[in-house]
This record gives C-alpha cells, sequence and structure tokens, in this order.
C-alpha cells in the first residue's frame, strides 16, 4: 500500500513540474526599481520591459519591482552587482564621489532637455566606458528633465531661497548651497514624508513629480530655474547578462540608444502635461526669476565645474576632453531631440 502512494506521490509531482515549467519556459529576468510605479524611472522599466518580451518573441520576459519592493535606492548597486537582482535603476546622485564620470551630466552645462541629456549621456558612455561601471553590464541610461523648485512658500528670488531648507541629491546639493540654500540630500521616496513633516520646505527636480508624486498638493509654489539633469543607469548582474543567449544579448544592446531617446523625449512631454495638471486640480503658482537672479545664480554656481573637474581628474578622468565632447553633443542633440 505504502509503495502505492509513494508511485502516486511520485506522478503528481512529475506531473505537477510538468505544468510549472515546460521547457520551453520564457528566462524570467527580476528588475528592481526604487521610486514609485508612477514615476517615469518606472514607466520607461515597463517599457524596455515590454520592449524586450516583445523583440525575444517571449523568450525572455521580465519581472518589474517598482516602489523597492525587491531593492531601495540605497542598495541597489550592490544588489545588482551580488545577484539579488538580475538588473536595477540606479540615481547616480544618490552616491557621491561613487560615479566622478556620471556627475559630469550634473553640471551647471545648460541642457534644457531630458531628451538630449539622456542621448547625450548614452553617447559619453559608450565613447568612455568609466570604471565606475566595471561591475555592472549598463543596459540603459537616461536623465531627467531639467531641475526646479517646488516648495511650500514662494520663492520668487534668490534672495528668497536663501537658508531654506531644500531636498536635492548629488551635484543638485552642491548648487544649492551655493545658491545659499540649505541642501537636505535622501532618495526621492523619502521627500514627501519630509516635505510632510517640515524637514525640508521644498524640493530641487524635475517638474514631473509635482504630478507623478502629487507634490503639487504640498508644494504650490513652483519657481523656474532651468537648473542641471539628475542622470540615472539601468543596470544588470554581469552573470545574469553572460548566461543570456548572444541574440538576446544583442537585442538589450540594441535596445539602450532607443531607450535613453524614449525615456527623455517622454520624460519633457510629462513635465508638460503634470504642469498642465497642477495648475488645473490645485492652481499651483509658477515664477520666473528676474534677468539679474539668473545671471547671479549662473556666477553663482559656475565653480562648481571646476570643483568637478579636479575631483574627475583625481579619479583618472579626462575631464577637459569630456566637457568637450559633452558641450558637442549637446548642441547637436538639443538640434535633433528638442531643447532651446
Ligand atoms: N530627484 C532626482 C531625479 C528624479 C526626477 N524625477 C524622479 C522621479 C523618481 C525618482 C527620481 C527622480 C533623483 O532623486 O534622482
Amino acid at each position: 500500500m505504502r509503495t502505492l502512494v509513494a508511485v502516486l506521490a511520485a506522478a503528481v509531482l512529475a506531473a505537477g513540474l510538468a505544468v510549472a515549467t515546460p521547457a520551453s519556459a520564457a528566462r524570467v529576468l527580476s528588475y528592481a526599481n526604487f521610486p514609485p510605479a508612477s514615476t517615469v524611472p518606472c514607466i520607461q522599466m515597463e517599457r524596455w520591459a515590454k520592449e524586450l518580451e516583445k523583440r525575444t518573441n517571449g523568450a525572455v520576459s521580465v519581472q518589474t519591482y517598482p516602489g523597492g519592493t525587491l531593492l531601495t535606492a540605497k542598495n541597489m548597486f550592490r544588489g545588482v552587482q551580488t545577484g539579488q537582482a538580475d538588473i536595477g535603476c540606479i540615481s547616480m546622485s544618490y552616491q557621491p564621489g561613487a560615479f566622478p564620470f556620471s556627475f559630469a551630466m550634473s553640471q551647471p552645462l545648460g541642457f534644457s532637455s531630458a531628451a538630449a541629456a539622456s542621448v547625450t549621456l548614452w553617447q559619453m558612455y559608450v565613447k568612455y566606458h568609466p570604471e565606475e561601471f566595471k561591475d555592472v553590464k549598463v543596459v540603459a541610461m537616461f536623465t531627467s528633465a531639467p531641475s526646479n523648485l517646488m516648495a511650500k512658500e514662494p520663492i520668487k528670488t534668490l534672495a528668497d531661497l536663501k537658508g531654506m531648507e531644500i531636498r536635492g541629491a548629488g551635484n543638485l546639493s552642491e548648487i544649492l548651497a551655493a545658491l545659499g540654500a540649505v541642501p537636505v540630500s535622501m532618495p526621492m521616496p523619502d521627500v514627501p514624508e519630509a516635505v510632510q513633516k517640515g524637514v525640508v520646505k521644498g524640493l530641487l527636480t524635475s517638474f514631473e513629480v509635482l504630478k507623478d508624486m502629487n507634490f503639487a498638493e504640498m508644494c504650490r509654489y513652483e519657481t523656474v530655474t532651468n537648473l542641471p539633469v539628475y542622470p540615472f543607469a539601468v543596470i544588470m548582474n554581469k552573470r545574469a547578462w553572460a548566461s543570456l543567449p548572444k541574440d538576446v544579448q544583442k537585442v538589450i544592446d540594441d535596445l539602450s540608444l532607443e531607450q535613453a531617446e524614449w525615456t527623455g523625449t517622454y520624460w519633457d512631454e510629462h513635465v508638460k502635461e503634470a504642469l498642465d495638471w497642477s495648475k488645473q486640480n490645485f492652481g499651483i503658482a509658477v515664477y520666473r526669476l528676474s534677468p539679474e537672479d539668473k545671471a547671479t545664480m549662473k556666477k553663482e554656481i559656475a565653480p562648481l565645474v571646476d570643483k568637478w573637474k579636479l575631483e574627475a581628474t583625481k579619479a583618472g578622468l579626462p575631464a577637459d576632453a569630456i566637457l568637450k565632447d559633452i558641450e558637442a553633443a549637446k548642441t547637436a542633440n538639443e538640434a535633433k531631440y528638442g531643447g532651446e
């Protein structure tokens, strides 16, 4: 009797396994992201996942984990490096000093669109292949749209900003300090609570978060500053990358530039939608600085580029050549993808 039960149990198990893992089962890659699913870094993640599944005819699919559900901003790079997730999205601004090359893109270089900045970042990565990403495979890169101020009280002039606690990250925190504000650095997921509790009076980033993270409700006073963008990278565990068939690796590589174009273009469009939505739903006020304040702001933050050049040179990077190449790519990409 006992033998019969054992045989039956083995048969059920075998049948179960057959259903769960058919020989032609798609390879499922895990993709971790840190901000809420509603934000652009996650919207681009879903687009990339869909395109990968479509272009591999279902041979590879992606299980996405938005909102820090698999890895948070803080442990993203390490988590991908060690294989806790196959893929992850990082905001390089959260680890100052770790990404000297990427920080070139968040200098005050005058980018006026996420599309031009995103394509430029990818082109510079391809040209320089920086050491800072040697432990992972980079599958995509993009940037936010230019950074602007969103606050709980009006910031009509640079004088209003003085002494005000404002959330930033990476080089944008250094810019806030140079302008006389009090920068408070933290990853985006922590910002809503910091604004709610009054730890900060506002934030410096791209305007789409007014809608995507509902900052329009808490920060009804916006100031156009057109300050630098924030750089992002989508990284993959090297062993996971090596385990993929060559044709799948080619699909991923061929997607990279296109993903920068798609994400940057989407981001620029979404900023406009978010501003309209915020005006209609929360009656936000949008202030523009005077020509004098704009000139003062430019003068006060200009020295940060020299500070970056020193840090980049110490990291063994050809700082002047990088800036020269970024400038040339910016001109070409702003003409092609839009921007002032
Ligand atoms: N604030 C910057 C960049 C950024 C802009 N919008 C979003 C949305 C979700 C995460 C980050 C960002 C940053 O923290 O990287």
